[in-house]
């Protein structure tokens, strides 16, 4: 126990939580270091370089059926719970929605009792912390390891592996085979560290586990300099997480993580497979599969072919189909500038023999594309692995999966049928769908207490094992008193936030205004101008037209920019600026509130979400593959504006659209217009004077005083073709925007249709994704 603790007096609100974290690791979790593994149950492994937890305290005392009695002796105490589950640090290992995803479905593995654990890195620093200063992000470092390490790991230094850089690579042959050795390569450890994964009251058990890098002792040349370098060098592959959502950076030092991460874990995995006295390498596929979560992870293709061709001197047929039978592929963006592409020079000399199975693996399907009859170049520039000096790590991974998988419908169909017809029509049943879903433990039952209980009281807990009984909700949709009680519950949750920002920023915020929420990365195609443009023009109509203002509205955003996508900063800098001006002007007051919250993160999400009334989910049509947001507002009883993209569209497909305000051109339209090149604003803005108006205060100096400051968001959007079709689906938000305010007049209407919003949410919970992948791409039986 810490020594922190042997001072007398009463206990600081850390300092409980240290006890807590400690009693749950220490007395209520098995002892797992001397444990047999359990081998009766194929074992799932999710590889992803990003997971996004958030804290664990409370989901695990919820898991262990201890939350509401900790609760309750702690008030007895005279602490105040939240306080000191707030202590915990916010362990930040991703960037946003594939990190979050990660850790959604590892709830739900354990949850559903299935030996399904997270693969990752331990990076020393995660998500940078955003501050804004001056209306512009400042990035400070996440050093969230505390001074005692992080509470709810165990380090396994005894179980530490080696992993292979660079060297010389020379070939042989022996024993009828030929050989390849890597001569002088250089050579780092990687050190695991474990974190639980509770289920959910089923005293279940798995693991996160996280790689560290560090240098190997004795290696290093004797002079200091030179051994620093070597320990740096080394030290640095797990230092930090890239900051990039959906946007790749072809940095050498990203490709060491990737090979980092899927040699660790792969040593690993087949160690403890071994660890069972029956199993023979050819149980691998009977036994474990293996998720890649997009192809970050996508070189354990070759690198599992590597160690069963050239350590288990199997032959390349038989490697190739265990390989090709453990590994699956989810995708996750169709954005061209999200997909990996590695030059060849990059891998050739990181990872030589790694590349020499990549081309063989290349050669061999060419072939059999050639023998298919699709000799044509076209096919080849759309199917070659290696193209043009690049390795296209989304083909290998098509190429290297029994399953590849969208996460979303229109996402699955856009992939299937588009981006990589080429690839479907050659591999006709590998293509297939597994909408998104989140965990309703961790977003409804402990991110809305109040809500959770009114339901409970409602329907029973069934729900709570059965998310899709939340249906049973439906009964309610005209009873005058549930609908009240409903929004009682909003009202109280937007208390405890607006209490929060009051507390954290000093802000005010009119707790009766409609509370309109967009918190998501910030990206061009998630179009956050589209929200500030409409917020624009409700302050035009502020200074010209009050009366058709009928409703207060608060504006809330949370958004990360990465710190290289210069356009993502200035569409922050302009939203401070504009909330600045807006909330001083005496016009706008009592109307309109905007609010940039910094540093959103996952505890802050915790907060929001059960205070919103409006999510905003306005992606251009195509460019969002599924979004999770979406789904966590509709759980907790929000009503969506949104477009028909990703996972919205099932969303309207269960709730019909008379219950979600939708808006905006269709992907068809948009993939259209990408490819004739036919869309123009300018005349969409020759037509509109309110968007003239609105986007003239980009640049006559009414937002921060000064003319040129906003003036390129301005071009991009009138002379640089507006990339997201902004202006394109201007009108029909501010229309639907209008109906909302409509609509949020008659409270008993709007209960109603949140109401239904929440029976139906069942669907989006992350156990019923999981059963599906547990099903359809694992074989496990539930
Ligand atoms: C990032 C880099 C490369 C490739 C993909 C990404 C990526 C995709 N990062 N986050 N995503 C999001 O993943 C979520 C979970 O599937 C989706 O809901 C969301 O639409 C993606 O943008």
């Amino acid at each position: 126990m810490s020594k922190k603790l042997l001072h007398a007096g009463p206990l600081q609100h850390d300092e409980v939580l240290v006890l807590l974290t400690s009693l749950i690791k220490d007395q209520l979790l098995p002892h797992t270091r001397d444990a047999k593994p359990d081998t009766s149950q194929k074992q799932v492994y999710y590889f992803s370089m990003e997971f996004l937890p958030g804290r664990f305290i409370e989901t695990n005392l919820l898991n262990l059926d201890l939350l509401e009695s900790c609760k309750e002796i702690l008030r007895a105490h005279h602490y105040n719970p939240d306080l000191i589950f707030q202590s915990e640090l916010d362990a930040a290992l991703g960037n946003g929605g594939l990190g979050r995803l990660a850790s959604c479905f590892l709830d739900s593995l354990a949850a559903l009792d299935f030996a399904g654990h997270g693969m990752g890195l331990r990076y020393q620093y995660g998500l940078f912390e955003q501050k804004i200063s001056n209306s512009k992000q400042v990035e400070l470092p996440d050093k969230w390891i505390g001074e005692d390490g992080y509470p709810w790991e165990e380090i396994y230094s005894e179980e530490a592996v080696t992993i292979q850089f660079g060297g010389r690579l020379v070939s042989g042959y022996k024993d009828n085979r030929l050989t390849f050795d890597v001569i002088g390569p250089e050579r780092i450890k990687a050190i695991p560290y474990q974190i639980p994964i509770l289920g959910y009251h089923n005293q279940r058990v798995n693991y996160l586990t996280v790689w560290q890098a560090e240098s190997i002792p004795g290696q290093q040349p004797v002079e200091f300099e030179a051994y620093a370098k070597v320990k740096r060098k080394a030290e640095e592959i797990t230092e930090f997480l890239y900051p990039d959502d959906s946007h790749y950076e072809g940095k050498v030092l990203r490709l060491r993580q990737q090979y980092f991460l899927v040699s660790a874990g792969l040593q690993r995995i087949l160690t403890s497979f071994f660890k069972s006295d029956d199993h023979q390498i050819f149980d691998l596929p009977d036994k474990l599969s293996i998720q890649i979560n997009d192809t970050h992870p996508a070189l354990i293709i070759p690198e599992l072919m590597r160690v069963l061709v050239d350590n288990y001197k199997l032959g390349w047929e038989e490697a190739w189909n265990l390989t090709t039978s453990v590994i699956s592929y989810t995708n996750h963006t169709l954005l061209d500038e999200a997909l990996e592409k590695w030059p060849v020079f990059l891998v050739k000399e990181q990872l030589p023999r790694i590349f020499l199975i990549i081309e063989e693996i290349n050669r061999r399907f060419c072939l059999e594309v050639e023998y298919k009859g699709l000799e044509d170049w076209e096919s080849f520039a759309d199917l070659s692995i290696i193209y043009q000096e690049n390795i296209h790590m989304a083909r290998l991974a098509v190429v290297g999966s029994h399953t590849v998988n969208g996460v979303a419908k229109l996402h699955s169909s856009i992939l299937k049928n588009q981006l990589m017809k080429s690839f479907s029509t050659h591999f006709p049943n590998r293509f297939t769908n597994k909408t998104n879903g989140i965990s309703h433990r961790q977003w409804l039952m402990n991110a809305n207490p109040l809500l959770a209980r009114f339901i409970s009281e409602l329907i029973g807990d069934q729900w709570k094992t059965d998310p899709q009984a939340l249906k049973d909700l439906l009964k309610f949709t005209n009873d005058p008193d549930v609908l009240l009680q409903l929004s009682a519950i909003k009202h109280a949750n937007k208390i405890r936030l607006v209490d929060k920002i009051k507390a954290e920023t000093g802000h005010d915020i009119f707790v009766e205004s409609l509370f309109d929420v967009q918190i998501k990365r910030l990206h061009g195609y998630k179009r956050q101008l589209l929200n500030l443009l409409h917020i624009l023009y409700l302050w035009d109509v502020c200074h010209e037209k009050p009366e058709a203002i009928k409703v207060p509205r608060t504006f809330i955003f949370g958004a990360k920019a990465a710190p290289g996508y210069l356009y993502a900063k200035r569409i922050i800098s302009l939203i401070s600026s504009v909330a600045e001006q807006i909330n001083q002007d005496p016009l706008a007051k009592g109307k309109l509130n905007v609010l940039f919250l910094p540093n959103y993160n996952v505890s802050q999400a915790e907060w929001i979400i059960p205070a919103a009334d409006i999510s905003e989910q306005i992606s251009t049509a195509s460019k969002e593959a599924s979004g999770t947001g979406n789904m966590k507002m509709m759980m907790n009883g929000a009503l969506t504006i949104g477009t028909m993209d990703g996972a919205n569209i099932e969303m309207t497909e269960l709730i019909t659209t008379e219950h979600f305000f939708e808006f905006g051109i269709r992907a068809e339209e948009v993939l259209a217009y990408e490819r004739n090149g036919q869309y123009s604003p300018r005349e969409i803005y020759n037509q509109d004077l309110r968007l003239q108006k609105v986007l003239q205060r980009l640049v006559d100096g009414s937002i921060t005083g000064d003319t040129v400051a906003f003036q390129d968001i301005y071009y991009s959007l009138l002379f640089k073709g507006d990339e997201y079709f902004l202006l394109k689906d201007f009108g029909s938000y501010v229309n639907v925007q209008n109906q909302v305010q409509n609509q949020f007049l008659d409270s008993q209407t709007w209960q109603k249709k949140c109401l239904i919003n929440i029976a139906h949410s069942g669907y989006f919970s992350s156990d019923r994704t999981i059963s599906e992948y547990a099903t359809d791409i694992w074989g496990l039986v539930p």
